[in-house]
């Protein structure tokens, strides 16, 4: 993303339903407020915005008892996986402000389906506490923002939501940072089909630096295109109270602004979510400016400019 100009074009996911409870929808018009669309226009990008997706449930869809609200969170799917392929292959980079992570299941299908017309792999860094990787067989809460990454990955079983022979996204080719909260069942899924788990502890072990030139060393080998979904609980709730499953121990402010400073000058993120902000629970709108912050750090603001490292 360098210092480089891109043409920004933002997508309102105001979806609440799959969280276990009220106040995600309240997610886009506070990153908003919190100026997301003026910070990128400063940083020099172009920026239009789509406003805020209306959707009515979809009623072909069944009332299933382990995935609550199947028919709001599936017609956000299928508008997201189409508005966010369009914008992509428009040229331009989709930025989704949610929203609950379920949100996920539709913007990661729509980029897994331009990255395969592109014929590139698609790659997928996943921050947050939580490995999404549960199914309606698996998920103790029946709650759809813990299985979006099951979902684009071809595993959790969902009655058509989107055809069943779409492109999915290699699970190995997700990488997961900041884990710190994963269930009994979930875990032995995501190490079956081989997810790449960078856990709270490989962060204090490793370091976040170290952990992001390998990844994104892999993607650039592979020439593939990165999404980036960013779960604002991937923080510690100390900075980031702001969201509906806090859990302690999480990514400090800079460790997260090196990730997001890593990732711009890489040059590789095709797209990003900015997910589970519940503005409802924040202190103040420190929540919703972090995340701001975030994607200013993501789209080039700099404390000062690095030399270019060699690749
Ligand atoms: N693993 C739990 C579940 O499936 C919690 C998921 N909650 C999240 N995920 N916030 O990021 O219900
Ligand atoms: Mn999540
Ligand atoms: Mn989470
Ligand atoms: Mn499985």
């Amino acid at each position: 993303m360098n210092a480089q100009s891109r043409s920004v074009t933002l997508i309102g996911a105001p979806l609440e339903e799959g969280s276990g409870r009220r106040g995600a929808a309240m997610g886009p018009a506070a990153l908003r407020i919190a100026g997301v669309d003026q910070t990128l226009i400063e940083l020099g990008h172009d920026v239009a915005d789509l406003g805020d997706l209306r959707i009515v449930p979809a009623m072909d869809l069944p009332n299933h008892p382990k995935a609550h609200n199947l028919r709001i969170v599936g017609a956000f799917t299928r508008a997201l996986e189409s508005s966010v392929h369009d914008v992509a292959a428009s040229g331009r980079f989709p930025l989704i402000l949610g929203g609950d992570h379920s949100l996920s299941m539709g913007s990661v299908s729509g980029m897994a389906r331009y990255a395969a017309s592109k014929d590139r792999p698609l790659f997928v860094l996943w921050l947050d506490a939580h490995a999404d990787f549960n199914s309606p067989a698996t998920s103790p809460s029946g709650n759809i923002h813990g299985m979006p990454v099951a979902f684009f990955c071809g595993e959790a079983e969902f009655a058509e939501i989107l055809p069943k022979d779409r492109p999915f996204v290699d699970p190995r080719n997700v990488f997961q940072v900041g884990i710190r909260s994963v269930d009994a069942r979930e875990r032995e899924e995501v190490h079956e089909h081989g997810v790449n788990v960078f856990d709270m502890r490989a962060i204090d072990e490793q370091g976040i630096g170290a952990i992001m030139r390998e990844i994104l060393d892999v993607v650039t080998k592979a020439n593939g295109l990165l999404h980036v979904s960013l779960d604002l609980d991937f923080l510690d709730p100390e900075i980031a109270p702001g969201v509906g499953t806090t859990v302690p121990g999480g990514a400090t402010f800079r460790e997260a602004h090196l990730v997001m400073e890593m990732l711009s000058d890489s040059g590789l993120v095709s797209s990003l979510d900015l997910v589970e902000l519940n503005p409802f629970l924040d202190d103040r709108g420190k929540s919703a400016r972090i995340l701001v912050e975030l994607t200013a750090s993501l789209f080039g603001r700099r404390i000062f400019d690095r030399p270019t490292r060699a690749a």
